[in-house]
């Protein structure tokens, strides 16, 4: 169990007595949770992996030329680096960051990134993308590239999203760039089939969380005593998942306990889906601009290229 004064454990302990109770996604990642997400990537009714990979495949060359000459890229969210190998065979860079909450995750995928690109000087770095995100020190400035694939932006709140961009922006110079993935609006049937998968693995997914939190806050937390929920809530534009308790149930952790009734839920997660002007929106208030953007043919996925604004460019100036 960690540390009762720990900020993890304050916050899971908070969040657990909200009214609506509440789980931060970024407890799913533990290490069977990153392996049962990466799981969730390779489902047939999990479109967005396949069709992030499908557009940077096809868009590859264009960019590759539009982002030019790049020493670093930076990957918040890395996990099994993979996506990170085929961005960097195309980019040639020298260094790659990964950063991930998953500290074990990380090390698998970055010792495997090791492996199979032997030239490229490879960083691990443990971190909570909801904090400023710290890199090593000795890290050159210029030409870098933030990769954040993957559509995780979704899993923040709009305003949370601004302000990891904002963090993202502080990390670059005037001759930075944001390649990021985001899942667009389309039909309810096909986004709630992406998060209630035949298999039951989002459902295994969601459950594993509790085993997470259990082993946090010293918590007796029953998966048997949980249902997976997932819906498209379509005025807020995101699919909401849920833990809906099949009965009464009492919970109790190290210094605390809560009831919960039939029915009631623990929120645990929402992914927004944006439209392309919506997304340029929040890019735009987190001070990126000129962004260029590829989707696949239907429109459902895009991937943006981000570079910092020119507000961010004159502060620069100033400042040095
Ligand atoms: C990591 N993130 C973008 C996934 C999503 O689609 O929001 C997490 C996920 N949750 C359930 N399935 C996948």
């Amino acid at each position: 169990m960690t540390d009762g004064s720990s900020p993890f454990v304050q916050e899971i302990v908070r969040d657990l007595q909200r009214t609506q109770a509440r789980i931060s996604p970024k407890f799913f990642y533990d290490k069977t949770g990153s392996t049962l997400f990466h799981r969730i990537t390779t489902l047939e009714e999990y479109y967005p992996t396949r069709m992030e990979r499908a557009i940077l495949e096809k868009a590859s060359e264009e960019i590759a030329r539009s982002i030019g000459e790049c020493w670093t890229v930076i990957e918040p969210g890395a996990g099994s680096c993979e996506k990170a190998e085929h961005l960097c065979r195309l980019l040639r860079p020298r260094s790659f960051v990964g950063v991930d909450i998953s500290a074990d995750y990380l090390a698998d995928g970055v010792e495997r990134l090791r492996g199979t690109l032997p030239g490229l000087s490879v960083h691990a770095v443990a971190g909570d993308l909801t904090e400023e995100l710290l890199l090593p020190p000795d890290l050159p400035m210029p030409r870098r590239t933030v990769f954040f694939p993957g559509s995780s932006v979704g899993n923040f709140e709009p305003d949370e999203a601004v302000a990891l961009l904002s963090r993202i922006l502080r990390l670059l110079d005037s001759d930075g760039l944001l390649l990021l993935g985001v899942d667009l609006q389309k039909p309810i049937d096909v986004l709630e089939a992406a998060y209630n998968d035949s298999d039951g693995v989002t459902e295994a997914f969601n459950l594993n969380i509790l085993n997470h939190v259990n082993r946090l806050i010293g918590g007796n937390f029953r998966a048997a005593d949980w249902l997976h929920r997932a819906y498209f809530n379509k005025e807020r534009s995101r699919i909401e998942m849920h833990l809906e308790a099949r009965r009464a149930t009492a919970v109790a952790w190290s210094g605390g306990r809560r009831r919960f009734k039939q029915g009631e839920s623990i929120h645990t997660e929402n992914s927004y889906k944006y439209s392309l002007e919506s997304f340029r929106d929040l890019l735009e208030r987190a001070g990126f601009d000129r962004s260029e953007v590829w989707t696949d043919d239907q429109g459902w996925y895009a991937l943006f290229l981000a570079r910092p604004g020119a507000a961010r460019k004159s502060q620069r100036r100033i400042a040095s």
